[in-house]
Order: structure tokens, then sequence, then C-alpha cells
């Protein structure tokens, strides 16, 4: 029976598995919770972060505009269904933005709370996508550190302790397109400027992720290793789809993994994930959990549209992982 090992949270939305289902992970039945056009300026809001905040949540919502400009924007919501997005991106502090070009675009965000702050990173442009990388306290100011690492990178995912005295991050170096490959990699930094001690994780496999993989919301911290949800895409006749499965890593060596999903914990299947201006896409960034019940809570964008929620236990899914794994 694994074991979340973390802060609780009894106020985490939730929705239990719904008759009939024996699927490890399953959808929230009032999907999506977050439309396309919830603020005046979006085209679309999907692929988001949310954390507990102050006794509620927050969140860093991917918001690409009706320009087609793709954005950030702070959200908060009292129950962690019901949001309310602010209508401008956020105010992201740098430095060095005349010296990096500014800012040009940012998107699918993930946010991590280590010590008293908040990491968020995200697929920044520096001459191409690479890991964008600000800290915040209020989710009003993000202070601006440099990017993690050169282009081209996307996927950048911290972990929500130092490892081994560093701060740890997975990333999936990628291309400058739509990316027909990807392996995840971990790294470390001892100050969120440098990073190094580069190790490799895992490659694609079979099927669902026999394209490219990479890491989607914050690992999650159990007895058993870290529980690590990520995408995996297939390329069909019809284009790229994106789907979920999870891993288990090593607690002390996180690029060594445990166990691994061979069969997909979500795909797109749904009209919500189906349908959207990328269809067939499931891209989790999130996940809430509750340590006293095991309860975890999924956030996904479903066809680069809108934002859709899942869940499962974690005792439930690790038993899954371990019984369908092929490392
Ligand atoms: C990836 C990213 C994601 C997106 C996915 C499917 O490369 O751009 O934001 O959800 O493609 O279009």
């Amino acid at each position: 029976m694994a074991k979340i090992i973390g802060s609780s949270l009894p106020n985490i939305p939730w929705q239990d598995r719904p008759e009939g289902c024996s699927d490890a992970v399953w959808r929230y039945s009032m999907n999506p919770i977050v439309p396309r056009n919830a603020v005046p300026c979006a085209n679309s809001i999907f692929n988001s972060a949310v954390v507990p905040f102050e006794g509620e949540f927050a969140g860093v919502f991917r918001v690409d505009d009706k320009r087609r400009e793709m954005r950030i924007h702070s959200a908060h919501s009292k129950d962690g269904i019901h949001w309310n997005i602010d209508p401008e991106p956020f105010n992201l502090l740098n430095p060095q933005a005349e010296e990096v070009g500014g800012f040009v675009y940012g998107y699918d965000p993930r946010c991590c709370k280590i010590g008293d702050e908040w990491v968020v990173t995200w697929c920044n442009w520096y001459h191409g996508p690479t890991i964008g990388v600000a800290t915040t306290t209020d989710f009003k100011t993000y202070f601006q550190k440099e990017n993690a690492f050169l282009p081209f990178n996307r996927n950048g995912v911290m972990f929500p302790e130092k490892i081994n005295g560093n701060y740890a991050m997975l990333s999936r170096p990628s291309d400058n397109g739509h990316t027909p490959f990807g392996d995840i990699y971990y790294s470390e930094s001892p100050d969120l400027c440098y990073w190094g001690k580069h190790r490799y994780v895992m490659g694609t496999k079979g099927g669902w992720q026999s394209t490219k993989i990479g890491a989607g919301p914050i690992p999650i911290k159990t007895d058993e290793g870290w529980l690590l949800f990520y995408h995996g895409v297939l390329t069909s006749c019809n284009g790229f789809v994106y789907s979920f499965g999870a891993c288990l890593l090593d607690l002390d060596k996180p690029w060594k993994v445990i166990y691994r999903t061979e069969p997909y914990l979500l795909s797109p299947q749904m009209p919500y994930e189906q349908i959207g201006d990328v269809p067939n896409v499931a891209f989790p960034c999130a996940a809430l959990t509750d340590a006293d019940t095991g309860r975890i809570a999924i956030y996904y964008g479903g066809a680069d549209t809108v934002i859709c929620m899942a869940f499962t236990k974690v005792d439930e899914v690790v038993d899954f992982i371990k019984k369908n794994s092929k490392v």
C-alpha cells in the first residue's frame, strides 16, 4: 500500500471513481473545468499548473491569446475547480530582460513549492524553446532567473525538494519545431542558476509512448519512490496522439526508473480531448495530493484548448504501475 510522503490537503478537489469504472485514473464528470474563453483575450486555455495556496488554490495558466501568442496568466480558486484567471499575463520581472531579448513567449508552465517559495518553470523562447525559471511568493509578481538550459528544451519539471543538496529538474531536450523525438533527462543546480550533473532518465517505448515522452506534474514523493506522471506521444497517420502514463523513480537517484507503465493511464478518448485546436491531446501539467488519504487530483490540457481534471489514489495507481510495468 503505497503512501504519499507530504502534506495533508483535506480540501483537495475530488470525485470518487464512477460506478462500473475499473481504470486506475478516472476523469472528472464535469470536464472541462476551464473553457477556452474564460478570459476575454483567450483563444484557448490549457496545459496549466495549480498548487494549494493560503488555504485555497493558485495557479499559472497557459493562455494562448487571440493573436495566437502564448502567454502565462496567474489564477486563483477557492475549490480548485472554479478558477478566476487574471485577464492580463503574469507580471514577470527580469533584470536581464534587455540582455536576453525580453519575453517572447511562454507556455506549458509547471509550479513547484520549495521551502517558502514557488518555482515556476515553463517553455520560454530564447532563440528557440528552452526552460524559463522564475520564483514567486504571492502569485502576483514573478522574479525571473536565468534560463536553465540552452535551446532547445521543453517540459522542465522541478522536484519539490533538494536532492543530494541541490535543486533538481527533469527536462526534455528537443528541436525547434514539433520535435519527432524526446527522452527525459535529470539535472541538478546548487542555486537555480547553474545546472549540471545531467543524467539520462528514460526514453521512448512502444505504442502510446513511441515518438517522445516528457515529464508532467511535479513528481509526488511516496514511500515507494517518486511518482511521476508523464506524457507519451504516438505518431498516427493523422498526426501526434498525446496520452499519459506514470513511473516510479528512485528517491535518492531519481534518474533510476524502478517501474513504468506499459499501457497508458489516460488517452484522448473524450470529445474535449479529441476535438480542439490540436486534436487528440491529454497533457498533464499539475497534480494536487492529500497525504492523509492518498487522493491525487491531476490537471491536464484537453486538445490544446481546455483544462480538464482526472483523479486517482496513490495506492491504486502505484499498484497499477507495478503490475503493468515494463522498464
Ligand atoms: C507540444 C507542446 C504542448 C502541446 C503539444 C500538442 O509540443 O506544444 O503545449 O500540448 O505539443 O500540441
